[in-house]
């Protein structure tokens, strides 16, 4: 890694809580979380969100509510079934709701959305000085090898190049960082999974690319230059590397939480199989259903850690 710029992954307080590695930022005396809605003038953010120990992010604002609701009744909460509230409706851009130690949000689609509230999110649990945070990013992807409906567990990011590492262009230049994941608790959200599944629960490379289309590797795009037998190269080429699934955020994720010195998984559910074919062809009740299955995974992570407190 010494060709990179990789940054230390920067040390928390004694207590848990996240410092932020930007001295610049002491400069402000109000921050704006732009994108939330939120700053820290108006809003007591230690009050607000210093209980939160786990930040769920995922693409839509649909399945994050739903992921919201699913943890109030894996956790009995006392706001079961009542209506949540999404807490950054005056930005409009995305949506999150707080469920106990929970907070779940969308990023939308892709690295630039994702890493944008995800900035904002290490900000917040700074502020809010959340102890000992871990974030997830519950997703879906296409997978390599597996039968669709299956859930894989992230153990490292890679990029559009083969390169485990996000790469960004900073004042003119692109600088690179290691997209490297907590083994621990890649290891231990797997060991969620439970022989009575009715799906299999995989650990591998995610690969997190910057296109749905060509950057795929699919024929199905309005655009195509290459043929079949060098998209299936490309694909085995990554199953080779030990990347179970393709997805359009794990690189960014990745490395952005391990600068911040933030645990953090990606659970994701498989919509197809890509050695297969790249079109989406199962039922929308079928994906609702399959869905749900990350879901299932890190509630139960969730709720053995809050048995164990
Ligand atoms: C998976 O699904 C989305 C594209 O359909 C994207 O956000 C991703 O990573
Ligand atoms: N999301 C992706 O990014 N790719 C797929 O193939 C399916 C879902």
């Amino acid at each position: 890694w010494s060709k990179l710029h990789p940054g230390k992954p920067f040390p928390k307080n004694s207590d848990g809580s996240i410092q932020l590695p930007n001295k610049h930022l002491q400069d402000l005396d109000v921050d704006i979380l732009y994108h939330l809605g939120l700053d820290t003038h108006n809003h007591d953010l230690p009050a607000m969100f210093g209980d939160i120990k786990f930040v769920c992010m995922g693409g839509t604002k649909h399945r994050m509510r739903e992921f919201a609701q699913y943890m109030t009744e894996v956790l009995n909460l006392p706001n079961k079934g009542e209506k949540l509230v999404n807490l950054t409706k005056h930005s409009q851009r995305y949506a999150m709701y707080k469920v106990g130690p929970v907070l779940s949000v969308s990023h939308g689609i892709g690295i630039p959305s994702m890493t944008t509230l995800l900035q904002e999110m290490i900000k917040l649990v700074s502020y809010a000085k959340a102890k000992d945070p871990i974030f997830f990013r519950i997703g879906t992807c296409g997978g390599l090898g597996i039968p669709a409906g299956s859930v894989v567990v992230s153990s490292f990011g890679l990029n559009g190049n083969l390169e485990k590492t996000y790469d960004l262009p900073v004042l003119g230049k692109t600088r690179r960082w290691p997209a490297i994941l907590d083994t621990r608790v890649c290891q231990e959200v797997h060991s969620m999974a439970s022989k009575g599944d009715d799906f299999g629960t995989y650990i591998g490379g995610t690969m997190g690319a910057d296109d749905f289309y060509r950057g795929q590797a699919r024929l199905d795009g309005p655009f195509c230059d290459y043929s079949e037998s060098d998209k299936m190269t490309f694909l085995k080429t990554l199953t080779n590397l030990g990347v179970r699934n393709i997805e359009m955020e794990a690189s960014a994720f990745s490395a952005f939480t391990r600068e911040a010195g933030i645990r953090a998984s990606i659970v994701c559910v498989t919509f197809l199989n890509r050695l297969l074919g790249d079109q989406v062809t199962p039922s929308k009740k079928m994906l609702t259903e399959w869905q749900k299955r990350p879901m299932i995974i890190v509630g139960r992570y969730i709720a053995k850690y809050c048995e164990k407190k």
